[in-house]
């Protein structure tokens, strides 16, 4: 069965600009947890020592959800997440050339020396402890490397290899695609006898990472990376509300609260300070909302015309928005929501598409000051006759 980690407090506060304070991190974790996301991610405590305060607080919090701990490939940075009584390690250490010679000045023996070491530390210090190995940049490193020290690692005592779509470079359908990556490197491991958790983690860079996610489910990997507005590095990474909506409609996965995305998704908005697109899939204000008469006729017929997601599923309504595009079906729709004779609607109508012709959305407390200059207009003209 699928799980999914949540990274919003980890790589979501990592988009620029953003920081949650320490109780906002309460919050959202606590807001995760009544989603049902079963890892979350919580910071990485060697970076600040808020961020390190901010994990323990988490992992006291007395979650359903395993709380985890970033760390690179250093036992001190082992040691701050395990003071934080952090569940779960991810350990990123990338094994491109190009990194190992560049960046690192090391080469491949000499990585793989330190990342086993740093593993067997971790392990030898809480055997309890869920550890994951992330071959950073994992997709583009050369494929032995990223086997060789997938394989040391879970010799070593890694449960979890994650691998990294750190730059959103994969494309379905292409030579460079998740499904194949995620099948090619679960039998190089079988090959050798080793059978851990896959994980993946895609970045947004393309717009293809929620598409490049669900290719490696397919391929059949055990964990899904994600972050509430799709929140990380540049892109960011798989929104989570989209990947879990998905997840359930599409694939028969039922683990998640969908109805508790709403409330994550404000808290998170808000306080990371990026409003959500009104244009963004499940979440954004217009998901759920039909426009063009031709539209909102029909849909008031049967909504399944012009939907395949039923907002219910997020404990969402559907609604008709009221501008220059709109028809008789939308206005009778809006004049029935607030009590109003629906004889009313063509002289509403022409008011309706007058204000949204200026580029504006008639809201229903704007409907009603309408409808009452109708009435009244109405009034005058019958005393005047
Ligand atoms: C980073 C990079 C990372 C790591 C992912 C992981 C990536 O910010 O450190 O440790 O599993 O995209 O590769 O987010
Ligand atoms: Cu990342």
């Amino acid at each position: 069965m699928i799980e999914v980690l949540d990274s919003t407090l980890r790589e979501g506060e990592q988009t620029p600009g953003v920081y949650f304070d320490a109780h906002i991190k309460l919050a959202v974790a606590r807001a995760l947890d009544k989603v049902g996301v079963q890892y979350i991610e919580a910071g990485h405590p060697a970076v600040s020592p808020d961020i390190r305060d901010a994990v323990r607080q988490l992992a006291a919090a007395d979650l359903k959800a395993i709380v985890g701990a970033h760390s690179r490939s250093l036992t001190k940075d082992v040691d701050a997440a395990l003071e934080c009584g952090a569940r779960f390690l991810g350990i990123f250490y990338c094994v491109s050339e190009e990194r190992l010679n560049g960046v690192f000045r090391t080469n491949l023996p000499a990585a793989i020396a330190q990342i086993t070491q740093v593993i067997s530390y971790a392990k030898q210090r809480d055997p309890e402890l869920i550890i994951r190995y992330t071959p950073e940049d994992t997709v583009r490193s050369q494929f032995g490397n990223v086997v060789e020290a997938a394989a040391a690692a879970v010799e070593s005592g890694a449960d979890i290899i994650s691998v990294a779509d750190t730059t959103g470079y994969m494309v379905p359908g292409t030579d460079h695609n998740m499904y194949d990556y995620v099948r090619r490197l679960k039998a190089a491991l079988e090959d050798r006898g080793l059978r851990p958790k896959i994980a993946v983690h895609c970045h947004n860079d393309r717009g293809l990472a929620l598409a490049n996610a669900l290719d490696a489910y397919r391929a059949g990997a055990d964990i899904i990376d994600a972050a509430a507005v799709g929140l990380g590095e540049r892109a960011g990474i798989v929104d989570l509300a989209q990947l879990l909506v998905v997840l359930h409609a599409d694939f028969g996965e039922d683990r998640w609260s969908l109805k508790e995305l709403t409330n994550l998704y404000t808290l998170v908005s808000d306080h990371a300070g990026i409003p959500v697109p009104v244009n963004f899939p499940v979440t954004g204000h217009n998901a759920f909302t039909h426009c063009a008469g031709v539209h909102t006729h029909a849909a008031t017929i049967n909504p399944t015309h012009y939907e395949s997601l039923n907002p219910d599923l997020l404990g969402r309504s559907r609604k008709f928005a009221l501008d220059h595009m709109s028809g008789i079906a939308s206005v009778r729709y809006a004049l029935r929501q607030i009590d109003e004779p629906e004889d009313l609607a063509p002289a509403v109508l022409d008011a309706v598409k007058a204000v949204g012709r200026k580029g504006k959305v008639v809201e229903l407390p704007e409907l009603r000051h309408i409808v009452d200059a109708a009435k009244h207009n109405g009034a005058c003209r019958q005393r005047e006759k």
